[in-house]
């Protein structure tokens, strides 16, 4: 079985976690939960399970500082400890654990970044309004169109890398939180000339417990994205 590392990125997530870790015991991966102390004490229950369950790890941070900040912590970790393949994934059942091995058949057969894309053939969201909606589908787009790339889902956060693509990117460099993060990090694969692959998946809207999306998060991603077109052409953009 391939030497794969799903990074947990958890904030309030104390009804969701034990399920997810639950869900993600028989696919034989081994799981870092990144808590940005939680009140609700998710990291509490984060050791106890790890203590319980011997492929779960726990990387604790002081404080909530947003998606990017937690899951570069985790990269280096996971990097540190020698996966291969390194996962990102919602710990809120949005991203069907059961979709984790395909991520990884993806890689193993010659992507550097597997992608789960809501918006390739066979792909698609269950349970959005349409403003979420809106929201998620024009932001692929206005990435899409101001950096030319032709990715899909640029936002989307279930992710697979071969451990050489965060080897190779430049990690200090990366300041982005929320959206702009996974759109960030796909654009800099891009650039550095991996391939990236686009697997359907379905993304079901969350059940328990609650979003932490806000609009400083779309106001982010409206500004990084040019702001990320500008580095490219102004060379600083490595
Ligand atoms: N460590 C950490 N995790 C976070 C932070 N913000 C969100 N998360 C986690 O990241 C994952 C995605 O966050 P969500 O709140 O579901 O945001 P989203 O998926 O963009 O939005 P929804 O679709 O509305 O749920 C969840 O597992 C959150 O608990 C943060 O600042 N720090
Ligand atoms: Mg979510």
């Amino acid at each position: 079985m391939p030497n794969a590392v799903v990074c947990l990125p958890t904030y309030n997530e104390r009804e969701n976690l034990e399920a997810m870790l639950r869900a993600l015991e028989p696919l034989d991966v081994r799981v870092l939960v990144v808590d940005d102390s939680s009140p609700d004490g998710t990291g509490e229950l984060a050791d106890r399970l790890a203590g319980e369950l011997g492929f779960v790890s726990v990387l604790h941070r002081p404080h909530k500082e947003g998606l990017g900040p937690a899951y570069l912590a985790a990269f280096r970790r996971a990097l540190a400890d020698g996966a291969e393949y390194i996962l990102e994934m919602d710990c809120d059942f949005s991203h069907d654990p059961a979709d984790v091995p395909r991520l990884i058949a993806a890689c193993v057969q010659g992507a550097d970044l597997a992608l789960g894309s809501r918006y390739v053939p066979g792909g698609g969201t269950e349970n959005w309004g349409i403003g979420r909606r809106f929201v998620s589908i024009g932001g692929s787009w206005y990435a899409r169109v101001l950096l030319g790339v032709s990715i899909r889902d640029l936002t989307g956060g279930f992710k697979c890398y071969r451990r050489v693509v965060l080897e190779r990117i430049d990690l200090d460099a990366v300041h982005s939180k929320g959206y702009a993060f996974q759109i960030e990090t796909t654009y800099r694969t891009l650039r550095k000339g991996f391939r990236v692959v686009e697997i359907p998946i379905t993304f079901t809207d969350r059940e328990a417990g609650h979003s932490k999306m806000s609009r400083s998060i779309v106001l982010e991603a409206i500004w990084r994205v040019p702001f990320l077109g500008v580095q490219t052409l102004t060379g600083r953009l490595r």
